[in-house]
């Protein structure tokens, strides 16, 4: 048969006898189309192709003819039958034995805990999104009576965005990828390494790298903000280099050289946006309808009416001014006011466009060019750019806030700001607002495919359930407070739950007390499926110390990670090629994504799918579990709008509605226009949400951890840190095992630094060098250039090299290689809105390993080797300083 795969259907057998499936990989979050050929005749599984309908490409985690996928699915090191626990934990012994046996084990051992400790005992540890299955352990936990303790890198990654992008707009428009790049005149690149991050064949790159093509009014500009001259930096128009974690107080100049110029979209922000409503200065909180009129509502709120020269209340519940129908409007933008209140009194009120120009006022381009490196000019051209080149978007990368500890929820909220002021959202070539369902459908027989957030049963939990979740009073937007708050008007305007799977996310930091502490309460079990909590949870030692005083570790895994090597069970799991796909992205998409199973799974694997319905089996779940395969879940979710499974897996993707721009300005049905998903239903340039929440919602930038904020700790950290930059075929802590070919790519952790700094430092191209935080130190080799701002360095996170030992002390190199040893996971210096830590602007020190001056073994005493005790080796290895295990 010829190469090319177009229009061939699912289930083809070829003249050579060989089976294409329409699969959909998940080695990224691309899910990119792929044909799995497994052979008739022996069932096992020889090429994969790209789907040519879609224009895949095979990437280079896959290989030429997928061979590196194909060996990562039959590596002689991957885990194919459950292992059980037959030492002491740490010690790498165990036991084979059934998996049926298995999980009869775990269910009695995690039914012991929760007779003790209640089902709040558990908690599940993630990775990011690894598969479909989210809901399945939402499913489970939520008809546990867990409150839905869940640790995850959604923390530090897009998720705590996407609740904040909620309360500001009711859809995720924090986008990885540009939704219409065709239709965009600026691509705002913050902190983005889309050249690498998936892979440099991914789609992501193709269309960042080729927009120069795809855009029919021209080359799209592209404005690139990262500190290193990565491949985009290349190729942008503009290139801002700033300091790491600064971004934000630039993303605040950028407002306010906006609001000076007068370039900001001002029909939209008047009749779209919240920025018309009061604002009382006396108690810093939006007026509402009730502080006014002793019959109005909280609810709503206020505008001042020019026409009418006087206050005006705006209906939330019907997204309009309340006055008659067809009387006209004249809501202010900007003023102040003295209003009379309800009790008699009175207050001044600005409007809230007003609120944040006063905010911003401190934010000049002068000050932030000072504070981030990045020369004034460069700053307001950015912004110039930004304001009046669009249709505009900025796509979602790290360097964009995540990880920015407690700068990150204020850059957040700072660039929906943004594009809320400019008029960027739901508009062709700015940011997407999708439709997970037609309003006007609410309360009516749905006729779309069953969303994850369906699955999830989350209406199962009672507040006195969710009182026990772990930090719900204080990171409180991505706590049930946060979350049932959005909830309310997500449900009001599609008659749809939000989905729980990673809009809800306890502090690691919180969890990891919980387990070592016993306080708020015993946390005793964790099932760690998908995710190596050893390489990308801040503050390793802690994770590991918490891991060892679990009474159960159970983790789902393709290999013996540092993690699974603590493990009491370590349960095989099924890779992408070997499970079916059905998934609404986490409900981010307004569209489902279907593939089939390439090839049946090896050995013992089992989808986490499987896991977590034959667990809850095993619990007492049986009647909430009906659906046995997973090919019977995808045709229960596409069964609603009458959908065959070989017809979806032949399309792929399935769009129960045509794409539509500029949808909030619509007309419904029982005549309201449509607006956002939000309290006021209007895009909230101000979040009443996080108001609500007792958050002050408007952006502040704080100083990270730099020579400008600490001085005192920069004479002995000099070096401005930061932990980041993907490298594919790497992904995460995955693709190191020797033998599937993706480690030669990238044989060792290779941390980035300026060649003066290098020179001074005496370090050399390739020299192994401590990098060392007061959290910690790890071991990296240097790669110097000029690519990166003197006083900066770069390591990557997530490194272990799995061809080392896994018992302790070895533990595979985690404590070693993980850039995590550095980072501090300290609560206090979290982001108190979302629990988002510091990954990006800390400071270190750098220094090369081996220092002819060092004098290490000098410095031990010749009585020491008189052969009685190993002291020599202690006191060798404590002056290398090697990590001890037993401190
Ligand atoms: N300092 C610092 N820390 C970071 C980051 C950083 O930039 N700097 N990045 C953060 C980010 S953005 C993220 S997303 C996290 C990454 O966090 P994770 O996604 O948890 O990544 P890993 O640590 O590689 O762990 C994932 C594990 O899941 C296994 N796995 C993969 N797919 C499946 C599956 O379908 N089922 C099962 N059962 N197992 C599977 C893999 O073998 C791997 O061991 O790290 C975060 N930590
Ligand atoms: N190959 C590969 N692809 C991946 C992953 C992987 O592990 N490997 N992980 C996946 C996941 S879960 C995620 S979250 C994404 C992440 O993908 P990206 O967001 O691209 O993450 P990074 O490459 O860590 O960082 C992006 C850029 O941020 C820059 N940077 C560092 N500090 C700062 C800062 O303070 N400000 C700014 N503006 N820039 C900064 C770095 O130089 C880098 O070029 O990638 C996904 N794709
Ligand atoms: S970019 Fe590569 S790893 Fe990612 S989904 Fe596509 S083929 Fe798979
Ligand atoms: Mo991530």
């Amino acid at each position: 048969m010829s190469e090319s795969m177009v229009g061939v259907p699912n289930n083809h057998v070829d003249e050579n006898g060989i089976r294409w499936r329409r699969t959909r990989c998940h080695m990224c979050h691309m899910n990119c189309g792929i044909f799995a050929g497994v052979d008739t005749a022996t069932g096992r599984l020889v090429e994969l192709r790209p789907n040519d309908d879609e224009g895949a490409v095979l990437c280079n985690r896959l290989g030429e003819r997928g061979q590196r996928a194909i060996k990562f699915h039959y590596h002689p090191k991957r885990i194919n039958h459950p292992l059980k626990r037959a030492g002491e934990r740490g010690e790498d012994k165990w036991e084979q034995i059934s998996y049926d046996q298995a999980i009869k084990e775990i269910s009695e051992k995690l039914q012991g805990l929760i007779d003790k400790y209640g089902p709040e005992t558990l908690v599940s540890s993630e990775g990011t999104y690894r598969s479909d299955h989210l809901w399945a352990r939402s499913r489970f936990t939520n008809l546990l009576g867990n409150p839905g303790n869940v640790v995850d890198p959604g923390t530090i990654c897009w998720c705590w965005n996407y609740s904040l992008n909620m309360a500001m707009v009711g859809w995720p428009v924090e986008s990885m990828m540009p939704a219409s790049p065709q239709q965009s005149n600026t691509i705002v690149n913050w902190g983005k390494r889309c050249s690498e991050s998936y892979a440099p064949e991914a789609p992501l790159w193709r269309v960042i790298k080729g927009r120069t093509t795809v855009n029919e009014n021209g080359p799209a500009q592209m404005i690139v903000v990262d500190p290193v001259c990565i491949p985009e930096s290349g190729q942008a128009d503009q290139w801002l280099q700033p300091y790491p974690n600064t971004d934000c107080i630039i993303c605040l100049a950028w407002i306010n050289y906006i609001v000076e110029h007068e370039l900001y979209n001002e029909d939209f922000l008047k009749h779209w946006s919240n920025a018309v409503f009061l604002f009382r200065t006396d108690t810093n909180k939006l007026l509402r309808a009730s502080d006014i009129d002793a019959d109005g509502r909280f609810e709503d709120f206020v505008a001042w009416d020019a026409k009418r020269d006087g206050v005006l209340a705006w209906c939330s519940d019907e997204n309009r001014y309340c006055t008659e129908e067809g009387v006209e409007v004249d809501a202010q933008l900007s003023g102040t006011y003295r209003v009379k209140l309800a009790d008699g009194g009175e207050a001044e009120c600005i409007t809230v466009f007003d609120a944040i120009v006063r905010r911003v006022a401190e934010y000049t381009p002068e000050r932030a060019s000072k504070v981030s490196g990045v020369p004034k000019r460069k700053i307001e051209e950015a912004a110039k750019l930004y304001a009046t080149n669009g249709p505009a978007c900025i796509i979602w990368g790290l360097g964009g806030g995540d990880q920015h500890g407690n700068n990150a929820a204020s850059f957040g909220i700072a660039k929906t700001i943004l594009r809320i002021m400019t008029g960027n959202i739901d508009n062709p070539g700015g940011e997407f607002v999708g439709q997970p369902a037609d309003p006007n459908s609410v309360g009516k027989e749905k006729d779309f495919p069953v969303r994850d957030a369906e699955m999830e049963l989350s209406e199962l939990q009672d507040p006195e359930n969710q009182a026990k979740y772990i930090g719900n009073d204080r990171f409180r937007v991505m706590a049930w407070p946060g979350f049932k708050k959005i909830d309310k008007c997500y449900r009001k305007m599609f008659g749809l739950p939000r989905p729980m799977l990673h809009q809800m996310l306890c502090s690691p930091s919180l969890v990891l007390d919980a387990i070592i502490d016993k306080k708020p309460y015993p946390i005793t079990a964790m099932i760690a499926w998908s995710s190596n909590p050893l390489a990308w949870m801040p503050n390793t030692k802690k994770v590991y110390k918490a891991l060892k005083s679990l009474e159960l570790l159970v983790v789902c895994e393709y290999w013996k990670t540092p993690t699974a090597a603590l493990a009491d069970y370590i349960m095989p799991a099924c890779d992408w090629m070997e499970r079916p796909m059905c998934t609404t992205s986490e409900d981010s998409m307004d569209f489902i994504t279907v593939g089939d199973r390439g090839v049946e799974p090896y050995a013992e694997r089992h989808m986490d799918y499987d896991f977590f319905r034959s667990l809850g089996c095993a619990m007492g779940q049986q009647e909430q579990w009906p659906w046995e395969t997973y090919e019977d879940v995808i045709q229960y979710r596409i069964d609603r709008c009458g959908l065959k499974y070989e017809d979806v897996v032949n399309a792929g993707t399935y769009f129960p509605y045509p794409t539509e721009y500029y949808k909030y300005a619509r007309r419904l049905e029982n005549g309201q226009i449509q607006g956002f998903a939000t309290p006021s239903r209007k895009a909230e340039v101000y979040a009443s949400v996080l108001e609500e929440l007792d958050y002050d919602p408007l952006p502040v930038y704080r100083e990270p951890e730099s020579p400008l904020g600490n001085p005192e700790m920069a004479k002995e950290y000099p070096l401005r840190l930061t932990t980041a930059g993907r490298i594919s075929p790497l992904y995460h802590s995955e693709m190191r095992t020797p033998g599937h070919g993706t480690r030669t790519v990238a044989p060792y952790p290779m941390t980035w630094m300026h060649f003066n700094d290098a020179r001074a430092l005496h370090i050399k191209e390739g020299d192994w060098v401590w990098i060392e935080t007061p959290m910690g130190r790890i071991r990296q080799k240097a790669h110097l250039g000029w690519d990166i701002p003197e006083g900066v360095v770069q390591v990557p996170p997530s490194w272990w090299y799995p061809e080392l030992p896994a018992e302790e002390p070895w533990s595979q190199g985690v404590f070693e290689a993980a850039a995590n040893v550095l980072i501090d996971d300290d609560p206090d210096k979290a982001d108190q809105m979302t629990a988002t830590w510091n990954c990006r602007g800390l400071l270190c020190k750098v220094y090369p390993c081996i220092d002819p001056s060092d004098g290490a073994d000098d410095s031990i005493p010749a009585a020491l080797y008189d052969g009685t005790h190993g002291t020599v080796w202690d006191k060798a290895a404590e002056n290398l300083g090697f990590w001890e295990l037993k401190k």
